[in-house]
């Protein structure tokens, strides 16, 4: 049995200078592991319940003390002794801790926290990366490794930046380089490439909350795409074989008094209307993928775009599932989409995440492992569970430190599995 001795929660600052969580857990053989917890700008109103302090004296508001609190003095006593392999149990356990629908009690970036840790610790233990201990411990029945391919934001506006487009992320998706390090090279060769067009053309090349840039005087919405096609030829490569354009205009947050204002262009728009938007410019531009292209809860139109497009493009769905293995049952039974976009913090355990990925998997819907705008941290886990999981993407990037941590440890994963396979005599292919 890998006892847990001690379970310790802090306060620590996240990438948008936003307070969060860290968490070291211990255990009996002297191995330890930790998590740090992201922090989401445009968290979708059915997220798992991210308990802040409310104490507008500490960092307006935003401290998570109450939550560090929860982890020092409520759930430490309950986990502390546990065995570290029984992931299941100690996430089961604090979530009954808890008692409620959306773990507003604790708080989900508390137990998460823990959750993680545990993990991490327990594969530190055990000597294995996390993204093999994951499968084992939840015993997923999955093959081989085929990695995920980048799928990175170069132009950002909504949320995540001021005075920029009215659709939040605009992102290059390359996926016909063969290996991650040639993917990731393209896609970085690509959003250097577009800084010089957006320089050349009398834009701004700061950049918002996920290193994106974030120019204000932008002709309309779809401006960015043409940007990123110019972009994407000047760097050399092809649009739409080595490199497709991923979407994910985010439109909860433009939802408002029951229509979707896009400010940018003086006009409101329904359903059908953004419906119709995507659907031309899907016609238009090498999209392969769309996330969020109606409101949280717009159950009734999310399957007309899906029937339309969903066979030529992935329809991901983020805000209106939130990694919820119950809202996602319903959006596959509905048909709302074929593709999710999996956050750890939007449900708030590791196990339910797994749970999530594993029931979009069954029913052939592709998983992209996500960042967060609002304040992320350095840990790379989400990485791990990606490849544990054969996860399409992982979106994320391109710059900032707090990004290309994660593609630093994905190019680690690749060089870590090629040299297994080969040792193996077995033949590694890389991506999906
Ligand atoms: C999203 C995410 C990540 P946030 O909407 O997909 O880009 O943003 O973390 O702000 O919810
Ligand atoms: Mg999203």
């Amino acid at each position: 049995m890998s006892k847990i001795l001690e379970v310790k929660g802090r306060e620590i600052l996240s990438s948008g200078s936003t307070p969060s969580i860290e968490v070291v857990v211990k255990l009996k053989s002297g191995a330890q592991g930790s998590f740090s917890v992201p922090y989401g700008a445009s968290a979708g109103i059915h997220e798992a319940f991210v308990l802040l302090d409310g104490d507008k004296n500490r960092f307006l508001g935003k401290g998570m003390l109450k939550a560090v609190e929860n982890i020092n003095k409520k759930i430490a006593p309950k986990v502390i002794g546990m065995d570290a392999s029984k992931q299941k149990e100690i996430d089961k356990k604090m979530i009954e801790l808890d008692g409620t629908e959306n773990k507003k009690n604790l708080g989900a970036n508390a137990i998460l926290a823990v959750s993680v840790a545990v993990a991490n610790a327990m594969a530190n233990e055990k000597k294995m990366p996390l993204y093999e201990y994951i499968r084992e411990a939840f015993d997923l029945k999955i093959k081989d490794y085929r990695l995920p391919n980048p799928m990175m934001v170069v132009i950002e506006g909504g949320q995540h930046a001021d005075q920029s487009t009215d659709f939040q992320e605009y992102m290059i998706s390359p996926i016909g380089r063969g290996s991650v390090k040639e993917n990731v090279r393209c896609g970085i060769e690509i959003y250097l490439t577009l800084k010089k067009v957006l320089k050349e053309k009398g834009f701004s090349v700061n950049v918002g909350n996920e290193g994106a840039f974030a120019p204000s005087g932008l002709e309309n919405n779809e401006t960015p795409m043409k940007l990123m096609l110019e972009a994407i030829e000047k760097a050399g490569y092809k649009a739409g074989e080595d490199v497709g354009i991923s979407l994910d205009p985010a439109v909860s947050e433009l939802f408002e008094d029951g229509k979707y204002q896009l400010a940018k262009e003086g006009r409101s728009c329904s359903s059908e209307e953004m419906i119709e938007i995507f659907k031309d410019w899907i016609e238009k531009y090498p999209i392969i993928t769309i996330e969020d292209t109606l409101h949280e809860d717009d159950w009734e139109n999310w399957p007309k775009l899906n029937a339309a497009v969903g066979e030529k493009v992935a329809i991901i769905t983020d805000d209106l599932t939130v990694t919820n293995p119950g809202r996602l049952k319903k959006a596959i039974d509905t048909k709302c989409g074929n593709a999710i976009l999996i956050k750890l913090n939007q449900i708030g355990s590791l196990s339910e995440t797994v749970e999530t990925c594993m029931l979009a998997r069954k029913n052939k819907w592709m998983t992209v492992i996500s960042h967060r705008g609002g304040g992320e941290t350095n840990d790379t886990s989400m990485v791990d569970l990606a490849v544990a999981v054969n996860s399409g993407f992982i979106k994320v990037g391109p710059s900032r430190g707090e990004r290309v941590c994660k593609y630093n440890r994905l190019m680690e994963i690749e060089e870590e599995l090629g040299k297994k396979a080969k040792a193996q005599g077995k033949e590694f292919r890389k991506t999906n």
